[in-house]
């Protein structure tokens, strides 16, 4: 009998995915009977922007996390598919750093390019998956339909992100607090702080990019409050970083320094949870937001039980070409081209990249290992070449562009590693480009 396999999430690691088997279709291979399943109308993942924050109109949680005026917050080539260029999607050079509509237009080219769509289940969640006898039983709901199903699989793979459901904690006083308080999951909309007093909580990507943000778009001020580190940017005249809330007494948030400020509103971006309600215990993935997460097999395969497979569990430096080089390993595994060892040896292997990820002293040898991490999945696979040094070199600049300028750092171009191609120049700094449409950013 075809073998089944279940593919939860059409983001883009679900498009990866589907585009692995797609490819070996293509080159001749028999390939399993394949259904992806997808809670949201459409594909694209965080990639496909929703105004709407809370519930959605089934009464299921929201997924997107993106919010307007959102630009790629990494050069463009460090995440190009190898098998489907900028410059095929979009015939001539474009600059390096993208606003959202335009990324989300280039991950679902390649997608419409290769009538994935066929394959995909759309407003159709996953509700439980349980293991027993050698297979996967998989109930899922059709939104529209309002109705239940039970399907059986031989594999499943769960490629449902890890940047959706909120990590919210207290603060003291927060229940008086007089003013608007959301996490980052729930943020839209920049203008709706112009004019206002902003505290942002927390400092990787969410906190910078949501200061950036609301001080391009009028906020007064913006004060980002750190728990370990500040991120040490050269912040412009209206942002600063000061050590953690410790209490607010009405509108004053109060810090570990002893210092305070007078804030009108509080953007929480402490970060979310790898959270899959729909798994059974056994067969969930429990861990922080880090490099190599444990209990998977070259980062994808549940150890206990690699019939189920993760894609993109990862903290994130490269992305989406990440994600196809998990996929089409994947894939080899699932056709039988790549026999996975015993579980001790799974083990050790795993064992061995986490000793590695915790010796890491700085976000350079972190973007090394990522690339090693990726380089040791393709060497095995027929993903097309890529020039993965070069994409290190390329994050590692972007590192340096940041810290020299962390206004203009967007403003900067790179050189395609699967093509060569120069990018070129946006036709408006980063920092004054307010219309962030395809067709403002093509110049078109
Ligand atoms: P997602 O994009 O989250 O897609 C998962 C899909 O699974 C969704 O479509 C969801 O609806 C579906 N799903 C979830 N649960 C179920 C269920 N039970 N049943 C059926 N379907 C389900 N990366 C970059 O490269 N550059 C950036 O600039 C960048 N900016 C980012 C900004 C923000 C605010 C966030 C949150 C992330 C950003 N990322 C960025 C990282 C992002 O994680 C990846 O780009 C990418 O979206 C991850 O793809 P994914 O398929 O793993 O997950
Ligand atoms: P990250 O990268 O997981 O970062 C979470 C941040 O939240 C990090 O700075 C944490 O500080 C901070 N955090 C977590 N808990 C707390 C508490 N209790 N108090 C204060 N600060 C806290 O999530 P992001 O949302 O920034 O980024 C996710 C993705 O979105 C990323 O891939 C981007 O591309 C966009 P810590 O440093 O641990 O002290």
């Amino acid at each position: 009998m075809t073998p089944r396999v279940a593919i939860i999430g059409a983001g883009p690691c679900g498009l990866s995915q589907l585009q692995a088997f797609e490819q070996a279709r293509l080159k001749g291979a028999d390939i399993p009977e394949i259904v992806c399943f997808e809670k949201q109308a459409d594909w694209g993942g965080l990639w496909n922007y929703t105004w709407r924050t809370g519930l959605d109109e089934y009464g299921e949680p929201v997924h997107g996390s993106m919010y307007r005026y959102l630009w790629s917050n990494g050069p463009k080539e460090c995440l190009e598919f190898a098998d489907y260029t900028f410059d095929e999607h979009f015939q001539r050079p474009i600059p390096s750093f993208p606003p959202r509509e335009v990324l989300y237009d280039y991950i679902t080219g390649r997608a419409k390019k290769n009538n994935l769509r066929r394959y995909i289940q759309f407003s159709t969640v996953v509700r439980q998956v349980e293991f027993g006898e050698g297979q996967f039983r998989v109930r899922v709901k059709d939104l529209v339909a309002d109705q239940e199903r039970v399907e059986t699989f031989d594999f499943v793979v769960v490629a449902t992100g890890h940047f959706s459901i909120p990590n919210l904690p207290k603060f003291e006083g927060i229940e008086q607090f007089p003013g608007r308080v959301l996490h980052s999951h729930d943020f839209r909309e920049a203008r709706e702080f112009a004019g206002k007093d902003l505290l942002v909580v927390g400092s990787s990507y969410s906190a910078e990019d949501i200061a950036l943000q609301t001080y391009k778009y009028g906020a007064k001020s913006v004060t980002i409050s750190y728990r370990t580190a500040p991120m040490g940017f050269k912040w412009p005249e209206g942002i600063e970083e000061v050590p953690l809330l410790t209490k607010l007494e009405g509108k004053v948030a109060h810090f570990q320094d002893g210092s305070s400020k007078k804030v009108d509103a509080i953007v929480f971006c402490v970060g979310y949870q790898h959270s899959f309600p729909f798994l059974e215990d056994s067969l969930r993935l429990k861990t922080k937001n880090r490099l190599y997460p444990g209990s998977l097999y070259k980062g994808i395969f549940w150890l206990p039980n690699p019939k189920l497979m993760y894609l993109g569990m990862q903290d994130q430096f490269y992305t989406f070409s990440m994600f196809d080089v998990q996929a089409w390993y994947a894939r080899d595994v699932m056709l039988g081209r790549i026999a996975l060892p015993p579980y001790e040896e799974m083990a050790a292997d795993i064992a061995h990249w986490q000793a590695r990820e915790e010796s890491l002293a700085n976000p350079f040898e972190q973007i090394d290992f990522q690339k090693d991490y990726i380089v040791d999945l393709a060497d095995q696979v027929d993903y097309p070449s890529c020039d993965w040094e070069l994409t290190t070199e390329l994050f590692k600049a972007w590192e340096h562009d940041k810290e020299q300028s962390i206004l203009g750092y967007r403003d900067k171009v790179f050189r395609s590693p699967c093509t060569g191609t120069e990018a070129t120049v946006h036709h408006t700094p980063w920092i004054e480009a307010m219309d962030d449409s395809l067709a403002s950013f093509l110049g078109n």
